[in-house]
């Protein structure tokens, strides 16, 4: 036990665990514009709390290495990206037609520094990829990481690029198989449709469905192909709670855990799935919201936890604060540390919230079919599948940063103004940490193209520039 609150570590649940973090001092500055939900500022909010409740101290705390233009290349299509880095607020009028082409306008504007964020929270979640792929950490958490709508050639639901789908692909890299859940209230379609068609990554999403963004999500979505009954879909009601939630995700991801059986799992942390978000209509508490970390991180499987929704910064910043406790596996005290942004969590300044008494509009009858028809889809899944690596992939290497840089990234900004001296044990975090060269980028193509390149039903094509003379083969690749 010590100032944060009561270790986990001697219950059930306890093993220690490893856990790394990443987080960017300039996160928070980065802003989609006014009147728009979507508020990086919560991200810097989570963090400062977090560090309050001395959280850091238990932690690698890394500064991530911006994702580079070939590392988002190896999802997303060349001309996209090439656009997101070139495009700005003030010229951005200049290219209406690639605007509309790549879905970039109400829900994803063009703001200041739109490349330098988007390399920012893919090179987090593939930083903590690479390192659980090193074995140097068994947890890796990326809170500004989490953006599941964004689309090979296209942005979707304040989602540019899909640091899922690229750190999904470097745990390929070392695992023959990836579990992907999400329990951010809006279905993971850009993950989802990424893996579609491969039996090497399974999706669950939990998700509100009917009338509700993206409209995907259906229960019968189960996957095509090779990849026919490795997606699996979760459709909810408003108003669901925290013990309803649990008697659909435990037993569903229990049994997935046992024919699946992944290498690796990504959970997918959206916020917008709590009680009082701004554009959710779930009533889960942060307990209810956690339940689900502290649950994974119990199977002892490689663990990747980013972010996602939320819309209500105050309770996006409580549950992430919570669930980086649960990671360690500290218990954290209900009475909140003074902390930059405590005027937010007034009046009563504590880390929990009761959720509302809104209608829980998911009768027993209702939960109880969908989770026979799941788990029935599972049972079809008797073997885990097996694939035969003839020649892995080559590693990613960590490479030295050069000194100029080393003087400034050795010691870890917390928050603005102020540094966190590394400790020895956090050495490495002078060190770039996912570099993907020329190589590696092949390399894994020859291993994985159905997951780069090859979606080849219509369902996954990109817009094509009107009057552009690019032809593709029937897999989508440009001729
Ligand atoms: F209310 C708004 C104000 C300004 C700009 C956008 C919005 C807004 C609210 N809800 N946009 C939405 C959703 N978009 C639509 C559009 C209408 N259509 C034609 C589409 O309903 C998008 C909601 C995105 C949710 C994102 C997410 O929470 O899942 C997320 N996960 O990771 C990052 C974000
Ligand atoms: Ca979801």
């Amino acid at each position: 036990m010590d100032g944060s609150g009561n270790s986990l570590l001697a219950g059930p649940e306890g093993r220690k665990k490893r856990v790394c973090y990443y987080y960017d001092s300039e996160v928070g500055n980065y802003y989609y514009g006014q009147g728009h939900p979507m508020k990086p500022h919560r991200i810097r909010m989570a963090h400062s709390l977090l560090v309050h409740y001395g959280l850091h101290q238990k932690m690698d705390v890394f500064a991530p290495t911006k994702a580079k233009e070939r590392d988002l290349c190896l999802f997303h299509a060349d001309d996209y990206v090439r656009f997101l880095k070139t495009v700005t607020p003030e010229t951005q009028h200049e290219q209406i037609r690639q605007l509309k082409r790549f879905n970039v306008g109400e829900d994803c504007p063009v703001f200041d520094g739109l490349f330098p964020f988007c390399q920012t929270y893919a090179g987090g979640s593939l930083g903590g990829a690479v390192r659980l792929n090193q074995k140097m950490a068994d947890i890796a958490i990326n809170w500004a990481g989490g953006l599941h709508h964004a689309k090979k050639c296209e942005a979707s639901g304040f989602c540019y690029v899909n640091d899922i789908v690229l750190a999904i692909l470097e745990l390929l890299k070392f695992h023959e198989r990836v579990l992907y859940i999400d329990i951010d209230i809006h279905h993971g379609d850009g993950v989802e449709e990424a893996f579609y068609t491969t039996d090497r990554v399974m999706t669950v999403s939990f998700h509100k469905f009917g009338d509700y963004f993206p409209g995907t999500g259906d229960i019968r979505d189960v996957g095509f192909e090779k990849g026919k009954y490795y997606s699996l879909n979760v459709p909810l009601n408003d108003g669901i709670d925290d013990e309803s939630y649990q008697c659909l995700f435990k037993p569903i991801i229990s049994k997935v855990m046992e024919v699946f059986q992944p290498g690796a799992v990504v959970l997918q942390c959206g916020a917008d799935s709590l009680s009082g978000d701004r554009l959710g209509c779930f009533n889960l508490s942060v307990k209810g919201h956690a339940e689900c970390v502290r649950f994974m991180r119990s199977f002892n499987v490689p663990l990747l936890l980013v972010g996602g929704g939320g819309y209500t910064m105050r309770n996006v910043a409580r549950c992430w604060c919570y669930e980086t406790g649960v990671a360690v596996g500290v218990e954290l005290e209900d009475k909140m540390p003074y902390n930059e942004y405590y005027e937010y969590f007034g009046p009563d300044y504590t880390l929990h919230v009761a959720p509302s008494n809104m209608e829980n509009q998911n009768s027993l009858q209702y939960l109880q079919t969908i989770r026979e028809r799941l788990l029935e889809n599972l049972s079809r899944l008797q073997h885990v599948p097996s694939i035969q690596f003839s020649e892995r992939p080559p590693d990613t290497e960590i490479l030295d940063e050069d000194e100029e840089e080393m003087d400034v990234k050795g010691k870890i900004r917390i928050w603005d103004g102020e540094f966190y001296d590394s400790e020895s044990e956090h050495a490495e975090n002078l060190r770039s940490n996912h570099d993907l060269d020329a190589n590696n980028v092949a390399a894994l193509r020859r291993h994985t193209p159905e997951l780069t390149e090859g979606q080849t039903t219509k369902r996954f094509k990109c817009n094509e520039e009107k009057g552009s003379n690019v032809s593709r083969n029937s897999h989508g690749i440009r001729a």
